[in-house]
């Protein structure tokens, strides 16, 4: 008898437009074979394996960490390349101060001259996805062609992908053209190219994370930023998370903040003892697509259906969800490994590295055991807090937007914006220190307007005129807040304790929303009254809690002056109501 298997027809037949992209890319880089994924477990299994006969993988302690393996990537390809990737928009300015331009055909030419032949000797794999539950209409598909295993297994966790997204891209769905090869690995040729106009990525040189999931950064936030531009939607860098209070309602926030600033911590948060009753789920730990809805409110998918998180500061006390989620079938990236093959990391309070992430006898002396940008990748099934509404085709309603920053100083632990318009400009003047995520200095605070500064595919400029347009749109917007984590006392240590007690902070927002908090008012918005912060059970330094909602007037304005400097960049593009907000800011702060 056939098996299901025989019976369905070749991936190659399904789509012609597909197929013939496929030929053209096939043509330019010479593979050795072409590869077609189902997206079957079987498919995974056997990828794996060859993985681990040709050495690329490292399997891990089976009895401690079951189905799990190391990949260790080249020492100069561990985090994303934002000096080398560009937008390619016909004209410049649509491009805005805020990326790297390149003029689309200068480009093409360039990549073009590095994909001829880059795969002889290699397998092409076919990798067609869906971004978004396979059933929404708000989801979007993409192919990605490369020639890295590895990032097939990537993308085979952090996507939907496989068979049902081609079928669905066979039925006339638009998808976005990826183009991705390791190449040599070499930094000297290595870019990041986006064509939102043509629906298209060519990303070569790197094997890493955003620079080579094509789905992910590229996709799901670059073309998709400029797709919902024009559509009437947002695509941002936001978890997404359900917060069920103890009468068993569920409440949804957004939260944007920069890389390894605490989304995936934030969306799996284990509430603290003493808030009894309250449970979390997690729809999102990166980015969510925000449709306005017809019922005059915003409404978020995941587009991922993975997570590729932070791995250093992952422990049984920050996070014991985290910490569970990744004993199981998951794929670390460029972590340290003890003397009986487990993984290990910074943050970790038992084992003992042996090797460091480049396999090489553990010596302090060379820095940390495990990169600082150490990953893991996972499916978001294996969180125990996960939310079934993650597979919702119109999404979760979204009650609260966050913006937040890493800052040692200035930021407030939170404060609210008046309105859906001074929110626009609280997002816009989000800052925030840079850290490991990105390839350069670590712990230098730059402006990272909506945490979107690596991954906006336009001009700033016209992406805040989007924000103010959307929220023109809705009856019932989200309100909009600001927090700081990261705030510091003199002696450098957080005076927040974070993690799980950020959920006091949260059941705040939660109580304005309602219309049961009170708030005091102040130049840069609205702050919780002491009293008004469910702070039960919380032992905080002395002095720390008014040091994190006090304003420094000082310090603000000098803040506002900085912040009037970096939107004049954006001249005539820079929406005139953002600047009305900035100068009342500016007033009030006197
Ligand atoms: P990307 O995947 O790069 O987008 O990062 P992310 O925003 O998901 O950050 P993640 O939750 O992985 O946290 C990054 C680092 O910050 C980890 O080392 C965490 O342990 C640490 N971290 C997360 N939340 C908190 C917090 O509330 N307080 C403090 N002090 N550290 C935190
Ligand atoms: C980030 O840097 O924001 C990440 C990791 O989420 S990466 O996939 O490399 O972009
Ligand atoms: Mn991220």
């Amino acid at each position: 008898m056939a098996t299901a298997a025989h019976t369905l027809s070749p991936l190659a037949d399904l789509s012609r437009a597909v197929a013939e992209w496929v030929g053209t890319v096939r043509e330019l880089t010479q593979p050795r074979a072409v590869h077609w994924c189902e997206g079957t477990e079987a498919e995974a299994r056997q990828l794996t394996t060859q993985l681990l006969r040709s050495g690329e993988l490292g399997a891990l302690n089976a009895d401690q960490f079951p189905g799990c393996h190391l990949y260790r990537s080249a020492p100069n390809d561990v985090a994303r390349v934002e000096h080398l990737t560009y937008i390619c928009t016909r004209s410049q300015e649509d491009a805005g101060p805020n990326n790297h331009w390149m003029d689309p055909q200068q480009a093409h030419a360039k990549m073009r001259e590095l994909f001829r032949g880059c795969m002889r000797e290699r397998t092409l794999y076919v990798v067609p996805y869906c971004m978004g539950p396979s059933d929404s209409p708000l989801a979007r598909c993409g192919v990605e062609i490369t020639d890295s295993p590895y990032v097939v297994l990537n993308m085979l966790v952090m996507t939907r992908a496989g068979r049902a997204a081609l079928e669905r891209i066979a039925r006339g769905d638009s998808f976005v053209r990826g183009l991705h090869s390791i190449g040599e690995l070499d930094p000297e040729r290595r870019f990041i190219m986006h064509f939102p106009e043509e629906l298209a990525i060519e990303s070569f040189g790197s094997g890493y994370g955003g620079n080579a999931l094509l789905g992910k950064k590229c996709h799901a936030l670059r073309i998709a930023s400029w797709q919902a531009r024009s559509e009437g939607w947002l695509a941002e860098h936001m978890l997404i998370v359900g917060l069920q209070n103890p009468r068993g309602e569920t409440h949804y926030l957004a939260c944007a903040f920069p890389s390894a600033c605490g989304k995936t911590n934030l969306a799996m948060l284990i509430p603290p003892g003493s808030l009894p009753g309250w449970r979390v789920l997690t729809v999102g730990d990166d980015i969510a697509w925000l449709h306005p809805g017809e019922d005059g409110r915003l409404w978020a998918i995941n587009p991922e259906a993975g997570y590729f998180g932070v791995v250093p500061g992952t422990n049984p006390r920050t996070n014991r969800n985290a910490y569970e989620m990744i004993r199981r079938d998951t794929l670390f990236t460029n972590v340290a490994l003890t003397a009986d093959s487990q993984p290990w990391w910074e943050g970790l309070d038992s084992g003992k590295p042996v090797l460091d992430w480049q396999g090489r006898p553990y010596d302090p002396a060379r820095g940390p055991a495990a990169h600082p940008n150490s990953r893991f990748t996972v499916s978001a099934r294996r969180n125990p807090s996960w939310s079934p509404h993650s597979e919702d085709a119109q999404g979760v309603p979204i009650a609260a937007l966050v913006f937040g920053g890493r800052r040692r100083e200035v930021a407030p632990l939170v404060y609210e914006a008046r309105d859906w318009r001074h929110g626009v400009l609280v997002g816009a003047s989000l800052a925030s220190e840079t850290t490991a995520a990105a390839v350069g200095q670590v712990g230098v605070t730059r402006r990272d307007p909506m945490a979107m500064q690596p991954f906006c595919g336009y001009n700033f400029g016209d992406y805040w005129q989007h924000w103010l347009d959307v929220g023109a749109r809705l009856a019932r917007p989200p309100r909009i807040y600001h927090v700081n984590w990261f705030r510091r006392d003199a002696q450098g240590r957080f005076l927040w304790p974070g993690y799980g007690e950020n959920l006091r902070v949260l059941t705040w927002m939660l109580e304005r929303c309602a219309g049961r908090a009170a708030a005091v008012d102040s130049p840069i918005g609205w702050l919780p009254r002491p009293q008004e912060l469910d702070l039960r059970g919380l032992e905080l330094g002395s002095g720390a809690l008014e040091a994190l909602l006090t304003i420094d007037r000082t310090l603000w304005r000098k803040e506002a002056a900085d912040l009037r400097e970096y939107l004049s960049c954006y001249g005539s593009r820079l929406p005139p109501a953002l600047l009305a907000e900035l100068t009342a800011t500016e007033q009030r702060l006197g």
